[in-house]
């Protein structure tokens, strides 16, 4: 029996088979593909080849240390001018009340993002993380997206190297994947205009990789942006992989509309997020891991994901973040689960649940040394 009715797929099955690279045509040609059910096939046969069944999830917690941003994005319901009644800039007291509380429900990462607030003077960044390491030394900062350390660089006249060295210093551990969005113009500029470019956001995560430390990579689907442009990030990616390697993780984002200034685009379909997933673990053959979001996803849709090449399902608690309270309506998500209901929804999928770091150590291991 032939893999696939499609003939591009049977192909492009052989290269995968053979540990070859797939080009950015094979990428298009996959996305175009009718055969769902091969693909996932495909996705996942890579997938099973990296991790078996092992399926990733850690307990973490996200702080988003203020909502005041400049960048106006328009894809963006979160941020929020100075002026504005709701917007708010978290203090490190009130940092560090979340973090205690995250500490005491099992969490082993604080997940640390914000806007790009010009009232906050440099010692605000490298406190928040020196009071935190200092309260919580084995609680893990995985803190601010090159766009946040773009905007630092930039405002307080500083080089790369010093930002990510003092950062570091003052408890960085790694750093997220966000802001990545559609590295390609002019998709970049129509719904981004004043965020940090691709070539700098890739330029600083192999500068933070050069420093010693990992990060994670995302793609923001199913706003205006063409397959060709999801095809060339995937690849752009794949190339600053091969020159600096620090990035763990690819977490495609699902675009939910709502509250943004696309509000009238529908956001990607099911069908469209399997497929992004599973393109996402063929083409990325030099990403170890790929997350299938579920507070983005909704549970029953991240779990068929893992089907489709992702292995890893991020957190359990992220109440507090940017795209919790809001975006996981649509999901008929609430804004946290327990480590017994992922666990359930990982094994009912047929998958071997682990709970890791963020450096995926499993935790079991690492508490039993
Ligand atoms: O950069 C913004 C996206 C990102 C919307 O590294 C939206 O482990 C959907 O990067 N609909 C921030 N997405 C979140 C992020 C992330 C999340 C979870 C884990 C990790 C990780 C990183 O969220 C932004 C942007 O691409 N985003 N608005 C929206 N309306």
């Amino acid at each position: 029996m032939q893999f696939s009715h499609d003939p591009k797929l049977n192909e492009i099955a052989a290269q995968v088979e053979a540990g070859a690279r797939l080009s950015f045509a094979d990428g298009l040609a996959l996305y175009a593909t009718d055969d769902l059910s091969a693909l996932g096939k495909l996705a996942d046969t890579v997938r099973r080849r990296l991790h078996g069944r092992r399926t990733y999830y850690n307990v973490n917690r996200h702080f988003n240390y203020t909502n005041v941003c400049y960048a106006d994005c328009k894809f963006c319901g979160f941020y929020r001018s100075p002026r504005q009644p709701d917007a708010y800039t978290h203090s490190v007291e009130e940092a560090l009340k979340l973090a205690g509380a995250a500490v005491a429900e099992g969490a082993t990462e604080l997940h640390i993002v914000g806007g790009l607030n010009t009232k906050l003077p440099f010692s605000y960044y490298t406190d928040l993380l020196s009071s935190l390491k200092h309260a919580y030394p084995r609680l893990y900062l995985k803190a601010f997206t090159m766009v946040e350390l773009d905007h630092i660089a930039h405002f307080y006249k500083l080089s790369d190297d010093d930002v990510i060295e003092q950062l570091k210093a003052a408890g960085m551990d790694s750093c997220p994947g966000g802001g990545a969005e559609i590295f390609r113009e002019p998709t970049r500029s129509t719904i981004c205009a004043h965020k940090t470019d691709a070539e700098r956001w890739l330029d600083l995560a192999g500068k933070v990789h050069a420093a010693g430390l990992k990060t994670n990579a995302t793609m923001l689907y199913g706003h205006i942006e063409s397959i060709e442009d999801r095809v060339d990030h995937l690849v752009r990616l794949r190339e600053q992989q091969d020159k600096t390697g620090g990035f763990q993780c690819f977490i495609p984002l699902a675009f939910y509309p709502p509250g943004t200034k696309l509000a009238h685009l529908a956001g990607p379909s099911g069908v469209d997020s399997l497929k992004t997933v599973a393109v996402s673990r063929l083409m990325l053959d030099n990403f170890a891991h790929i997350k299938a979001y579920w507070v983005m996803l909704g549970k029953r849709l991240a779990q068929v994901a893992l089907h489709y090449g992702a292995n890893d399902l991020d957190g359990t608690i992220t109440e507090g973040g940017e795209l919790t309270e809001s975006y996981s309506v649509e999901a008929g998500n609430e804004v946290r689960m327990s480590k017994d209901e992922i666990a359930a929804l990982i094994r009912d999928a047929g998958f071997e649940p682990v709970e890791r770091d963020t450096l995926y150590h499993p935790v079991a291991e690492l508490s039993a040394a």
